[in-house]
């Protein structure tokens, strides 16, 4: 699918690649003629966070012509190093694989049970983060464009009556007759050639995980993605620089990826509306007498020392700093009594979408080849299964070299949820989930991978995942939900209870689970939110 490029998109584009270019901190249409602008003290608009909920934010408040200003804690990921490239490999990552860390931490610890996927890196602000909380830890991205920077790309709209489910005040006709439309137009979502699929060497592992499932007797579906297939194929006939068929995904793609700086926010800065401020993280908010918000913000450099803070003030601001960050924010401005008017929903609902990754051992002539696209297009769909629903992803582990590995991450209709706390002392949150909630959603990938076992005469993998053994990865999650729930701690459209004025737009509105991964959902209800405080709260 070839994406129509307007003349303000292209300018967004040039503003992102000058301000990059001379190490801006502060991206604007202005930083793309001549200088970095004065400093904003004061914006009519300020979104926390440049995600999918920041991006939607951004983007519809430009358009309406209001000057908005987005602060993001992580950097602007546009400028080569000195391999020419700007995110480094997954197979060999360096320093910007990771937020201020001194060894990686991949979701597969080890192979054979050997520490070999780690690496020891020096401290920067790298473009993934592993949040670690007592039983569970959180992937994220960090920089401009959040997690679209690190994601698999899986572009999926959930099923209807699960949306229903979850959200039993939104209409979903609106739902899936405008806002998942305009959402996934937006993304640039595209589906892999169906021909090409069934002949490359780059998704045998795919094809070999649905003939697993279909001895099983289990459905499987493609799903689309905003990784560029037309660009995909390129790389495979060797016309184009590989980027998905070079291992590259977690640590960042340099082809081929419409991450959120290529679409949403690049449209934003197009508008000559929006600026984007990096490597400044709000720490705090408040309201002040007038009824607008203060925010303060740290400004962060490339060695982790804050270096000033700075503070800013807005009439309408809008939280968009995922479902860690914003329950964060607010959580801290409940407790500590700066917006104390927020409700007890504020900072509940929160869950891991039911994650839990596992790999399973194929036989020797069930080959998943050493060649593996890092982009995922297909699932073992068997949610309508009452007893037990659950959305497997087909998964690529590309190591360069057959392994016969199938490698799956599940997700579950796990119920639990937990609540993020504050911890006055540490001045940080704490997230209540238990390992025994964790152990809900395993026993639930258990179910379905045994019978896929079964029916093929195999086995799990024992050695991905640490020492001891661990067969199924259930403390982290690559899907965040929850933590200022939609209809609970906002109303039904993300405007925060207690506060005028107040926004959250990000994936802390979903309470817990999706059943399948959560972007296409955050962003479509992001639209649905601006489309409506546009007409109602902003008109003069
Ligand atoms: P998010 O994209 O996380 O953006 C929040 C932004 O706010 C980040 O850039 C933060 O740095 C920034 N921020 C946070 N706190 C502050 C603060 N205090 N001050 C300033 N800035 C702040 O939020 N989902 C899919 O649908 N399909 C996939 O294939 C998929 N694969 C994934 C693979 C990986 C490895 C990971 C980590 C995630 C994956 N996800 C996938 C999840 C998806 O990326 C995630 O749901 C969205 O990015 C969440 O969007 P939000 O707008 O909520």
């Amino acid at each position: 699918m070839q994406r129509q490029l307007t003349r303000r998109h292209i300018l967004g584009m040039a503003a992102l690649q000058t301000a990059a270019a001379l190490g801006f901190t502060r991206i604007g249409l202005q930083s793309a003629r001549a200088a970095e602008p004065a400093a904003v003290e004061f914006a009519p608009a300020v979104v926390v966070g440049s995600g999918y909920g920041g991006a939607v934010a951004a983007l519809r408040l430009g358009r309406a012509g209001i000057r908005t200003l987005v602060l993001e804690m992580g950097r602007l990921w546009n400028t080569p190093g000195p391999d020419g490239k700007v995110f480094c490999s997954t197979l060999s990552p360096d320093r910007r694989s990771m937020w201020f860390r001194t060894r990686t931490e991949a979701p597969l610890a080890t192979f054979l049970w050997l520490d070999v996927v780690n690496r020891d890196i020096s401290p920067y602000p790298g473009v993934l983060d592993r949040v670690h909380f007592d039983a569970m830890s959180v992937y994220v991205g960090r920089g401009v464009g959040g997690g679209s920077l690190v994601n698999g790309g899986m572009a999926v709209t959930p099923r209807p009556d699960y949306f229903a489910e979850q959200f039993p005040a939104v209409d979903v006709d609106e739902m899936y007759g405008t806002y998942f439309p305009r959402a996934r137009a937006m993304l640039g979502v595209n589906s892999v050639d169906p021909d090409w699929f069934e002949s490359t060497e780059w998704y045998r592992f795919t094809r070999t995980s649905r003939q697993a499932a279909a001895n099983a007797g289990l459905k499987t579906a493609f799903v689309p993605n905003v990784y560029d297939f037309g660009y995909m194929e390129k790389e495979a006939a060797g016309t184009a620089a590989r980027s998905a068929l070079a291992g590259e995904v977690i640590y960042g793609n340099n082809h081929g990826k419409r991450s959120l700086d290529k679409t949403y926010l690049a449209a934003a800065l197009g508008t000559g509306n929006v600026t984007v401020h990096t490597q400044e993280r709000v720490r705090s908010v408040s309201r002040a007498a007038d009824g607008t918000y203060v925010l303060t913000a740290d400004l962060v450099d490339d060695t982790g020392a804050v270096t000033g803070t700075r503070q800013y003030g807005c009439t309408y601001l809008f939280l968009a700093g995922g479902s860690l960050g914003t329950s964060e924010l607010l959580v801290r401005a409940r407790d500590t009594g700066t917006l104390p008017d927020l409700n007890a929903e504020v900072g509940a609902g929160w869950g891991p979408n039911g994650n839990t990754m596992l790999g399973r051992a194929n036989h020797v002539w069930d080959t998943v080849g050493a060649n593996q696209a890092t982009m995922p297009v297909m699932g073992i769909d068997d949610w309508s299964n009452a007893g037990n629903p659950v959305f497997a992803e087909i998964a690529p582990l590309p190591m360069g070299f057959e392994h016969w590995v199938s490698l799956y991450l599940a997700i579950t209709k796990n119920p639990e949820r937990a609540a993020f706390t504050y911890d006055t002392a540490a001045g940080a949150v704490r997230l209540g989930w238990t390992a025994e909630q964790s152990a809900v959603s395993v026993g639930m990938a258990r179910k379905l991978f045994d019978r896929i076992n079964a029916a093929n005469a195999t086995i799990y993998r024992y050695d991905l995942f640490g020492t001891p053994s661990k067969v199924f990865a259930d403390d982290f999650t690559y899907h965040p939900l929850g933590g200022c729930v939609l209809g609970r701690a906002t109303d039904d459209y993300g405007r925060v209870k207690g506060y005028s004025r107040l926004y959250v737009t990000d994936g802390s509105l979903v309470p817990g689970n999706i059943g399948v991964n959560p972007f296409v959902t955050i962003t479509a209800l992001a639209e649905r939110t601006m489309a409506r405080v546009l007409a109602e709260d902003t008109a003069p």
